[in-house]
């Protein structure tokens, strides 16, 4: 998809192996570290990561946090903290877009042009892929619309082709 000067894709990939200015990890609100993509992003950006981490002093639900990306091939690692899913009905929807906003937040204020965001929630926290993509995507299009021309590249990146299809339907159907 191209809308105005961004390039929006969504690719089956490991996030820690994209060359983009900015990788997401969907952390926990410590952000001392965890398994899924956050144990991934920290194995492979090295102990300097979780250092850097510490002097954070953590991070709320829907908020996002910047450090470097050390050993990984991109610069900046955006830490944003999902929502655990409880039924729906506890504001998840609402948290997991301030997700998406806050991490392009702080892609605007660095002055940074690519980002990629892994399927925030999704995993260990339960988030139904169905409705987290439509989140994520709407999300998506409406700071692209708020903020035109501020990004080169915005990629979702999903560790299987299912979700996958999921978030490349969810782009499309927002998109209409
Ligand atoms: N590249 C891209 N996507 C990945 C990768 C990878 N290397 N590894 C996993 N995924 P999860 P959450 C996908 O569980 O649900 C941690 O312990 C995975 O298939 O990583 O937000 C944190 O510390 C899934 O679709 O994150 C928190 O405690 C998506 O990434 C908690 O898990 C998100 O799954 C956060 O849970």
């Amino acid at each position: 998809m191209i809308i105005g000067n961004t390039r929006w894709d969504v690719l089956t990939a490991d996030i820690t192996r994209c060359t983009v200015e900015a990788i997401v990890n969907a952390a926990n609100s410590s952000l001392l570290g965890g398994g899924g993509v956050d144990g991934a992003i920290h194995r492979a950006a090295g102990p300097e990561l979780l250092a850097e981490c510490r002097s954070l002093g953590g991070c709320p639900t829907g908020e996002a946090r910047m450090t470097r990306g050390y050993n990984l091939p991109a610069a900046h690692v955006i830490h944003t903290v999902g929502p655990i899913w409880r039924g729906g009905g506890a504001g998840e929807h609402d948290l997991l877009a301030n997700c998406y906003r806050s991490s392009l937040g702080l892609v605007r204020d660095h002055a940074l042009r690519s980002i990629a965001f892994p399927a925030i929630s999704t995993g260990i926290y339960g988030f139904p892929k169905d409705q987290a993509s439509l989140v994520a995507a709407s999300a998506v299009r409406d700071e692209l619309a708020a903020f035109p021309n501020s990004f080169d590249l915005i990629l979702f990146i999903c560790f299987d082709e299912d979700s996958a299809d999921i978030y490349s339907r969810a782009v499309e159907e927002l998109l209409g």
